[in-house]
């Protein structure tokens, strides 16, 4: 198994919290709307849009697919960090690596249970800290947290680590998901504080 980052172990918070935020031990679960419930059954994720072939994977095999592990300072807009939080699951460019992408795919529109949205840049979701994640904590996903399959983007604000994954479009153009549609930034860099849009 691969693991990645490097933070565990370190003491020293300072430089690691961004501008307006505070550092908790507790996980708030945040969302719009319902739980919805997982049916392993009939479960798939599907990789598709710009792609040469999509692809459409069971629960069993995105298991079956190498396992990373990151250790990610996760910051949510409401003022929450929270440092050394542990995951796995399967890189998203690991992901990737199934599907042969079209020159023209430059953006991601993560599509989640329920219509929810989050749309992320392809080049920010191809960094080596980007997973779509089954574990958290070495233990499944708890339903709130996004079972059976979360996107973990640490670099940006926590509304764009999509919960309850059942999809991946890639596209030319970037289209504004549920968040960013209401009014939250684009960008959403926690470093640059960008909470909103103008
Ligand atoms: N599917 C889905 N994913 C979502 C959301 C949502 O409403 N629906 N909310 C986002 C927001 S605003 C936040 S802050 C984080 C919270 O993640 P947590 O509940 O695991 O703390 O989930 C994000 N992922
Ligand atoms: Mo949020």
């Amino acid at each position: 198994m691969t693991v990645r980052g490097s933070q565990l172990g370190n003491d020293v918070d300072e430089g690691r919290v961004p501008p307006g935020q505070r550092v908790t031990e507790k996980f708030p679960a945040l969302h719009y709307g319902s739980i919805p419930k997982f049916d392993p059954d009939t479960w798939d994720l599907r990789v598709f849009g710009l792609v040469e072939q999509p692809v459409t994977l069971s629960y069993t095999e995105l298991l079956a697919l190498p396992t990373t592990r990151i250790v990610a300072d996760i910051h949510c807009v409401t003022g929450w960090s929270k440092l050394d939080t542990v995951w796995e699951g399967v890189l998203f460019e690991e992901l990737m690596n199934l599907v042969q992408l079209k020159r023209e795919a430059k953006f991601v529109l993560v599509r989640c249970e329920q219509d929810f949205t989050a749309n992320v840049p392809l080049e920010v979701l191809m960094d080596e800290d980007v997973l779509l994640a089954y574990t958290y904590d070495d233990a499944p996903l708890t339903p709130e947290h996004g079972h059976p399959l979360r996107l973990v983007v640490p670099k940006r604000y926590l509304w764009k680590s999509a919960k309850w994954v059942r999809g991946l479009e890639l596209m030319a153009q970037d289209r504004l998901g549920f968040w960013e549609v209401r009014g939250y930034h684009n960008n959403a860099d926690p470093w640059k504080e960008e909470r909103y849009a103008q």
